[in-house]
């Protein structure tokens, strides 16, 4: 038991094929997923403080600096493996895919220059990520960074905002892709659901 659930699915497990197949999201999310919400609660479980405890992952992630320091691995890595996957499911989707256009469309422009440029730098930080972890498109105050965290490691625990993320750990890819990581980051681009990106996007940078 705990407060963290997982979230909706917002659509059908084989809506992302041809690009990420029904078995892997179906795994991904009732197996993954659902493994570090329930880890989460427990490594939860152990804490006094009340706050921590009821707070929203996001929330939990951006005050990982009052967690005690003896609790802080699990929360560490199934909160962030509950904050990033929650919105994995939602950054991607069908209908997905092409260029950006909007706010966050206007703001990779003006970071990386084109889209195209912004994208092959994404990629190459995705490529040269060494085992597990994420790449990530963040904003740190008003800025837009990419970078890639190992494991769970949540953009917020270190104060900045996600706006798009990719899972490079095998088990987002392998059934399908195995180790061809530069097909399987190919084919992320075409679900991408840039609505949702700039939606994230305008409220990071209300925030800032
Ligand atoms: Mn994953």
């Amino acid at each position: 038991m705990g407060i963290h659930k997982l979230p909706p699915m917002p659509y059908a497990y084989d809506a992302l094929e041809p690009y990420i197949d029904a078995r892997t999201m179906e795994i991904h999310y009732t197996k993954h997923h659902q493994t570090y919400v329930d880890k989460l609660n427990a490594a939860l479980d152990q804490l006094s403080d009340n706050d921590l405890k009821n707070m929203p992952v996001d929330d939990l992630m951006r005050n990982f600096g009052k967690v005690p320091e003896d609790n802080r691995t699990p929360i560490r890595n199934h909160g962030g493996g509950h904050a990033n996957h929650s919105l994995w499911w939602t950054i991607i989707g069908p209908d997905g895919g092409g260029e950006p256009s909007g706010t966050i469309g206007k703001a990779i422009e003006d970071t990386f220059g084109t889209f195209k440029e912004f994208q092959g730098k994404f990629n190459a930080v995705a490529m040269n990520h060494f085992g597990s972890g994420w790449t990530w498109l963040v904003t740190v105050g008003k800025r837009l960074v990419i970078y890639s965290l190992p494991n769970q490691d949540s953009p917020l625990i270190g104060g900045d905002t996600p706006v798009l993320g990719l899972d490079v750990w095998e088990h987002a890819y392998y059934l399908k892709y195995q180790n061809r990581r530069p097909e399987y980051i190919d084919a992320f681009w075409n679900v991408v659901n840039w609505d949702e990106v700039n939606r994230r996007y305008e409220e990071a940078a209300k925030r800032a």
